[in-house]
């Protein structure tokens, strides 16, 4: 199959002129620790992209971590990347689409092509005195939150949380499974809540072996069970597709719109998770959702515990169209005690999130804050 690349309208828009270029290191503690199959971490470190024009400023969220254990790229991967191989191509003047295409010429490198595109397009909509989701060309809506519930030490400790995220109404609610910590911790959870939308991910902890567990999940009515294998595979999640009634959904194993035609064409999964930061931002992930919407795969908008930058970001990303589904992105407290920026995110009673309106992200970095969390400051140009 053959995923067809439109233009997108945003990808006229023009990139303005810079006067400074900075990369600035934050390092932010977790109110709780975040456990997955493959890590626990306790603190979120983000490079983020400084970009100056004249009186105004974006700011891009590099996703990578400062370890490979999600993906291969980290924080110092994304800083050689970009300021070796990306920012020589940026030009004042050139198109959207015409960097993206001078961004092929990279292989690879999705988190860092992502941190630029992203930090220009806010840029842009500074510019143009938009919210960002307007230069989407997407209007404002209530957006669906979701939960992401790492792993925990006890099935108790996990009802406690899944007790929790109900009461703060949220959509849907996704629990991290691994070996060992699967059939029976879900049983639990869908004993005590037979009705919500519920979830696993599982980032690659079983194999095409583990088939007769999985398929225990089935009993479940779970939404989805998001990448049950190995973080580089399609094709052997299309063999498990076909044995199991309960959707999957991939997300480490699809970096770009050519992986999720493969999905497509193999049967490999029913939904996808886009993280514009693992697809190139929010221009490839755009076009992702349109070709998943066009083929019957549901879509929503994953996320990798992002500051207030990254959060603000993705809830613009979600009101375009195909984000069907409830994704990732939670509440501020849900990660940190206190944002770098001024409008943490929070639920409304019915536990959806407003967007920022405003002017780029709709949300401004607050300066002092901003410092308590500073690794490093510097300035590229
Ligand atoms: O697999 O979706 C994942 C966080 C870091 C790395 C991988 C994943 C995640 C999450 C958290 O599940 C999503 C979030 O709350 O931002
Ligand atoms: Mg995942």
């Amino acid at each position: 199959m053959h995923a067809p690349d439109p233009v997108l309208p945003v990808e006229q828009e023009l990139i303005p002129s810079i006067d400074r270029v900075e990369f600035v290191t934050v390092r932010l503690p977790f109110v709780h620790p975040f456990g997955t199959s493959v890590q626990t971490w306790t603190q979120k470190e983000a490079l983020l992209l400084r970009l100056t024009s004249g009186d105004m400023v974006a700011w891009g969220e590099c996703v990578a971590d400062p370890d490979p254990f999600y993906l291969p790229e980290t924080t110092r991967t994304a800083g050689h990347i970009i300021r070796d191989f990306l920012l020589p191509l940026v030009e004042p003047g050139i198109s959207m689409r015409e960097l993206g295409r001078r961004f092929t010429h990279v292989r690879g490198h999705g988190m860092a092509k992502a941190t630029v595109e992203n930090a220009l397009l806010i840029l842009i909509s500074l510019q143009k005195k938009i919210p960002l989701h307007l230069l989407l060309g997407s209007p404002a809506k209530p957006i669906m939150s979701g939960i992401s519930i790492g792993l925990r030490d006890t099935i108790e400790e996990l009802l406690g949380t899944v007790r929790y995220a109900v009461g703060r109404k949220y959509h849907r609610v996704k629990i991290k499974i691994a070996k060992g910590k699967d059939v029976e911790w879900v049983r639990r959870v869908r004993e005590e809540f037979p009705d919500i939308q519920l979830m696993v991910d599982a980032n690659g902890d079983y194999t095409l072996d583990d088939k007769a567990l999985l398929q225990q999940l089935d009993a479940f009515h779970l939404m989805m069970i998001e990448q049950p294998l190995s973080y580089s595979d399609i094709y052997q999640h299309a063999i498990l597709q076909k044995e199991l009634k309960t959707a999957l959904c991939l997300d480490e194993s699809i970096l770009g719109l050519d992986d999720a035609a493969t999905a497509v064409a193999l049967g490999a999964c029913r939904i996808l998770n886009i993280k514009q930061g693992r697809v190139g931002g929010l221009i490839p992930s755009m076009k992702m959702a349109r070709f998943a919407a066009d083929h019957g795969i549901g879509v929503w908008s994953g996320g990798m515990d992002e500051t207030g930058i990254g959060r603000a970001l993705n809830i613009h990303l979600q009101t375009t169209p195909g984000f069907t589904l409830p994704g990732d992105t939670s509440e501020t407290s849900n990660y940190f005690a206190e944002d770098i920026i001024d409008r943490p995110v929070f639920l409304d009673a019915n536990g959806y999130i407003a967007v920022p309106e405003g002017p780029g992200l709709g949300v401004s970095v607050l300066h002092d804050r901003l410092m308590q969390y500073v690794l490093g400051w510097e300035r590229l140009r």
